[in-house]
């Protein structure tokens, strides 16, 4: 059943596909790339618990030795975590060379949804999005993580777009290019941090049995493409939004004084506004993850159910 001469998918996983269990797909950048070692390795084993622990198979994805892997050990995750940028973040047009040189990649919403979606994977879970960068209309830096949500069928779980994004712009890109944004029990988009942006999604969904049904919708309908669940972080690990923005703004200022551009943008954002926070942001980056996953694999389990 495994089509595909590149991809390793985890005996577990397939064997969950095979039998239509749940399975949630988890990306790899949030580990070398998203957030600090240890953290980030312990944050990825728990991540995979909860998703257990929901009724679901996880399947941590990144590529190792140029294979693509739905479905990574415990080893893995601990190397991807202690090697951290060292690893390449892999983006859609990485992909080719990193299989094809047999290096490693971690794999980001874009990458990690053309693998999810080869191994018959419908659902992800992560932390924050790529969109459309503040400034945009001059660096043209424009996530590729939207266009893939256009074209590739996997619902991605997500706690809504930072304003280190122009969330207004995000939510334009993804109106041009036909993708749902739907907000978990709310009808504004979250702010990744805090519960609220002052930006309007879509439509609100208020059960995982109705965000897989809508889901099911877009699949039979034959439209193709993503869905993106916004689940907005749980009030007591909410930041001060004065606080986050504040730290937000001069992330962003810094970024621009020493020309950080390209792939490098998000990962530098991540890492200074952590500093800046003195971890605040990493405590609740990470609670919002556990957040999505929980909500992740409650879904899949309705996707099965049918
Ligand atoms: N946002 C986060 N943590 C992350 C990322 C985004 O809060 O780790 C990662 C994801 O892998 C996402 C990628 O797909 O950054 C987007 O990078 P870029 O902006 O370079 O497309
Ligand atoms: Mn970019």
């Amino acid at each position: 059943m495994n089509l595909n001469q590149y991809l390793d998918i985890a005996p577990e996983v397939a064997e969950a596909i095979a039998h239509n269990k749940p399975v949630v797909a988890l990306e790899s950048t949030i580990i070398s790339h998203g957030m600090p070692y240890p953290q980030n390795v312990e944050t990825a084993l728990k991540v995979e618990q909860i998703i257990r622990d929901n009724g679901a198979v996880p399947a941590t994805i990144a590529i190792i030795g140029g294979r693509l892997k739905a479905g990574c050990s415990k080893e893995d995750i601990e190397y991807l975590g202690k090697e951290g940028t060292r690893v390449n973040k892999a983006s859609r047009r990485d992909l080719a060379v990193l299989v094809s040189r047999g290096a490693d990649g971690a794999t980001t919403v874009t990458t990690t949804m053309i693998i999810a979606h080869m191994a018959g994977i419908q659902i992800f879970a992560t932390g924050g999005i790529g969109g459309v960068h503040r400034g945009a209309e001059t660096t043209m830096d424009i996530s590729a993580d939207l266009e893939e949500l256009a074209h590739t069928p996997v619902m991605v779980v997500c706690a809504g777009a930072k304003s280190i994004l122009d969330q207004g712009l995000t939510l334009e890109y993804l109106e041009t290019h036909g993708v749902p944004v739907i907000g978990y029990g709310t009808k504004e988009l979250p702010a990744f941090y805090t519960r609220k942006s002052g930006f309007s999604v879509d439509y609100e969904i208020d059960t995982p049995e109705e965000l897989a049904h809508a889901f099911r919708v877009q699949n039979e309908l034959g439209l193709g493409g993503g869905m993106l669940v916004t689940n907005p972080i749980p009030e007591e690990y909410s930041m001060d939004p004065d606080v986050i923005n504040q730290a937000i703004d001069e992330a962003v200022a810094e970024a621009k004084a020493q020309g950080i551009h390209g792939k490098e943008t998000t990962p530098f954002l991540l890492a200074r506004i952590k500093d800046i926070t003195g971890g605040d942001s990493l405590d609740s980056n990470i609670q919002l993850v556990f957040n999505n996953a929980a909500l992740a694999a409650k879904t899949a389990a309705a996707l099965c159910r049918g």
